[in-house]
């Protein structure tokens, strides 16, 4: 595996990518144009000046996350072609400047969603948490708000402004939209896609939901198995693979982790991994924790494990840490728990190696 570490970019991200290089086992970072709204294409300057920078800092630039995918191809919507073919442009342009893997997200409207971005936790760290009854019942837009007021100034991966700003415009428009529509869409969007990676060398890593189930009466289909499973089989190439995320697939309980990494990297598809803990207080009811087994409700033994043993050479970065020690961040992006987390993967996998060998 080759680790890596989420970094947003210069002016939004307060890590220097001095600090990232001493990471031990560091390899890269993953990162994106913030900037840059979800439909248009991603200039090259900006793609090779970003690349300078971080190859500078002593690190590689493999894996983007994300290219966000225009609201228009999700719904089939009037102007989902020109979004597609600017898709196929961005995918050009990063290729060109050494891009291996692309992650991104088909969820409608949303991106991933917490009822808690601070919540304190015995050890007087703060997590992000999910507690449905908090969510679910509550007017997204209030939602909103309060994400802005408790994110400290930064922005969210996911909760871009000029998304937020067309809420009640967007759920609308999906009103009619259901599992069976989106998957379509997905397919439509795939279809025109997956051949240009192919030519360039790009895997497309699609991210699951977060969390992994349907709401605000909006469809959620990258979910559990079975919708993997068909998403895989829309177009079936090494170009459309998965972001295996242990963190948003295991907040459902249902959802078994160790497997679904020996199915889907048995396969050889999955490009891309974000490997993170989670505490399930009840179906429904989650809080995010150090990467530690015993800290949360996920066997990260037996995922690296099977990861390990599915020969898995794609890319790895740890997910959603704590904020500890006082430092003050991007909520789940600090530096430190991260750091700490990617010394735990990879003291697990050393050892996991080094008794395998004998
Ligand atoms: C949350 C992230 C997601 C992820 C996107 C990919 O912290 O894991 O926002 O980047 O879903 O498109």
């Amino acid at each position: 595996m080759k680790m890596t570490f989420r970094w947003f970019g210069e002016g939004h991200d307060n890590i220097p990518l001095a600090h990232i290089r001493q990471i031990p086992g560091i390899s890269g970072v993953v990162t994106t144009l913030m900037d840059i709204p979800a439909g248009e294409v991603w200039p090259e300057d900006q793609i090779l000046a970003m690349k300078k920078q971080v190859e500078d800092a002593g690190l590689a630039i493999e894996v983007i996350e994300s290219v966000n995918v225009h609201e228009d191809i999700k719904l089939g919507a009037g102007r989902r072609d020109e979004y597609i073919e600017n898709y196929i442009t961005t995918i050009r342009h990063l290729a060109k400047a050494g891009a291996k893997v692309i992650c991104y997200n088909f969820m409608p409207v949303f991106d991933w969603i917490r009822s808690d971005l601070a919540l304190p936790l015995p050890d007087g760290s703060t997590v992000m948490a999910y507690d449905a009854a908090r969510v679910e019942h509550v007017d997204p837009l209030k939602l909103v708000e309060n994400f802005a007021r408790e994110s400290g100034g930064f922005s969210l991966p996911g909760w871009e402004s000029e998304r937020l700003k067309e809420l009640s415009f967007l759920f609308g428009e999906y009103r009619n939209m259901d599992t069976e529509k989106l998957f379509s869409n997905l397919g439509y969007f795939l279809h025109a896609i997956i051949p240009v990676c192919e030519e360039v060398g790009i895997r497309m890593a699609i991210h699951p939901d977060d969390p992994p189930w349907p709401i605000y009466g909006l469809p959620r289909i990258v979910i559990g198995e079975a919708g993997l499973e068909r998403l895989l089989a829309l177009v079936d190439s090494p170009s459309n693979s998965l972001t295996l995320c242990t963190g948003s697939l295991g907040s459902n309980p249902d959802n078994d982790i160790p497997a679904f990494v020996r199915k889907f990297s048995g396969m050889k598809r999955v490009a891309f991994a974000h490997i993170r803990n989670i505490k399930i207080e009840k179906k429904g009811v989650f809080h995010e924790t150090s990467h530690l087994s015993s800290d949360g409700s996920l066997d990260m033994f037996a995922i690296v494990k099977a990861f390990y043993d599915t020969g898995f050479d794609g890319y790895v970065r740890p997910d959603h840490g704590r904020m500890i020690w006082g430092e003050i961040g991007r909520p789940g992006y600090g530096l430190y728990d991260r750091a700490l987390g990617i010394t735990y993967l990879n003291g697990l996998w050393e050892a996991i190696d080094k008794m395998s060998r004998g």
